[in-house]
């Protein structure tokens, strides 16, 4: 009997060959040999992302060279420390690929200093904030005692040095207000292990306000003021924050995870680039900048010997794999080609954006500078959490949101977050944006909230016009039909000979 790889290569032809195809079949031949249900559910997962229409503002799609990348035998190797600073030996290929991955980020970003260590994105501002307080606190109190080794503190000398490691102050964006759970919310260890203070969105624009962000501040007096969200739809004027942060004697942190990828593309420069401005700056590698799964630390030179503690002070062993994946997507973001798709995710998302506004919908901030939009749903009358569950099913990908001082909280939430990164990789332009926000508005104009069995309203429960859900379903399968994801890989034949 056949192998499926023997099946794909007997049955194409030569110029019909397709490297992608070919080495997807023989690593999924490897997977099902051992384990058939694990490389079924990755060949349903392909149906899966193929069928829906992701506008998921966090999430995109990696080049099939970057997932190639992974999918190798460096994930076998420890390598605590960093390149050529290891605490185990044998570590010199990884070294290689550490080091190319750090040169390539700091090209791509014009950064001082790289470290493509972090895991996640939460991993990278633990480490961020912990290097902060390495070079601000636990250094210059060592140098005061005239010891540089913690072991030889006395047993007095560690507990004062660690209330002062506690007792820092961070302010960062409230959650309600787009920031992210790891910039200081009491749910986070980000606001147990620092004594937190949250900045808001003004009320009435929706907008950042500097002045007030100043003038709290002044008041707060933090070790770090960190700027940068999980949803605001704006630019933001990172000169302005320099600004605020040399005021108040703060070390100025950023975490541009979602909008890295228009930083990379030269989308976001001058005084809205903050790798010019800021002294610690932090991002996820796979949302707009549209590399594998994990996170990256720029930082000025000051802070670099702090930083590259990382592992083993706050991080497990690296990701050898993902840091020669984030080297190719490092190397795939310096190209001409990425720069003009970082445009488009920006321009697709204003054209998203003035079309749900011309369909009636009130958009936070009446707009978007970036590649997300928060609407508000409460004007259709359902929660986030109703909007989110008839979206999916209508076959559309996004997730429910706060909106600023939401009443709904973030369970329900009053919003959902719509981000134009994923749709933009598959090819999709301003027509198709207009198509968006014309299902969009179709879909919550056929949901009704649900009712619970006592009759009331329940929250989460919907009730979908199914002539509506009919043509919805439809109209989101035929721009998907335009714009295959992966177009290299031939999923009949994947399912036919990986799945049941
Ligand atoms: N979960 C990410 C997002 O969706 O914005 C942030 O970590």
């Amino acid at each position: 009997m056949s192998t499926p790889l023997q099946e794909y290569l007997e049955q194409t032809s030569p110029e019909k060959l397709n490297p992608a195809m070919t080495a997807y079949v023989a690593n999924l031949q490897q997977t099902a040999a051992v384990a058939p249900d694990v490389a079924e559910a990755i060949v349903r997962e392909l149906g899966t992302q193929r069928a829906h229409l992701k506008l998921v503002a966090s999430e995109n799609y990696c080049s099939l060279n970057v997932q190639s990348a992974m999918g190798n035998l460096l994930t076998d190797k420890y390598a605590e420390g960093y390149p050529e600073h290891r605490y185990y030996g044998g570590c010199e290929n990884v070294d290689t690929v550490e080091t190319i991955a750090c040169e390539e980020a700091k090209a791509l970003f014009g950064a001082e200093h790289a470290y493509v260590q972090p895991h996640s994105g939460a991993d990278a501002n633990l480490v961020a904030y912990w290097a902060i307080l390495n070079n601000k606190i636990e250094i210059p109190e060592c140098e005061k005692l005239g010891e540089t080794n913690l072991s030889h503190l006395t047993d007095q000398q560690w507990a004062d040095l660690r209330q002062k490691l506690g007792n820092q102050k961070l302010m960062g964006l409230d959650y309600y207000s787009g920031g992210h759970l790891t910039h200081g919310y009491r749910q986070n260890l980000s606001a147990r292990m620092f004594d937190s203070y949250s900045y808001t969105v003004d009320k009435e624009t929706g907008l950042l306000d500097y002045d007030a962000i100043e003038k709290q501040a002044m008041e707060v007096k933090p070790l770090i003021l960190l700027a940068g969200y999980s949803a605001y739809p704006r630019a933001i004027n990172f000169k302005r924050f320099r600004e605020i942060a040399d005021k108040c004697g703060a070390v100025l942190m950023v975490d541009m995870a979602h909008f890295a990828g228009l930083v990379a593309g030269k989308v976001f420069t001058g005084e809205y680039n903050p790798v010019e401005y800021a002294d610690v700056v932090t991002t996820t590698t796979h949302k707009t900048l549209r590399g594998p799964r994990g996170a990256l630390i720029l930082c000025k030179k000051e802070f670099a010997d702090s930083v590259n503690k990382g592992c083993p002070l706050a991080l497990g062993g690296p990701l050898p794999h993902v840091m020669a994946a984030k080297a190719v997507a490092f190397k795939e973001a310096r190209t001409q080609a990425y720069r003009d798709y970082a445009k488009r995710v920006q321009e697709n998302a204003k054209v998203l954006a003035e079309e749900c506004i011309k369909l009636g919908m009130k958009l936070q901030t009446k707009g978007t500078d970036n590649h997300l939009m928060l609407i508000d749903v409460t004007t259709y009358g359902l929660t986030g959490r109703q909007a989110e569950n008839a979206m999916f099913e209508c076959g559309v990908t996004l997730n429910r949101n706060t909106l600023p001082f939401d009443p709904q909280g973030p369970w329900w939430t009053s919003g959902i977050r719509v981000g134009t990164p994923a749709v933009t990789t598959l090819g999709m332009g301003k027509e198709e944006m207009k198509e968006i926000a014309l299902i969009i508005d179709m879909v919550l104009k056929g949901t009704k909230p649900g009712v619970a069995k006592d009759g009331k309203p329940a929250k989460g429960k919907i009730v979908l016009d199914p002539e509506v859900k009919k043509n919805a379903t439809e109209k989101v399968k035929n721009l998907l039909s335009k714009y295959v994801l992966y177009p290299e890989l031939d999923l009949d034949f994947l399912e036919k000979h990986f799945c049941k």
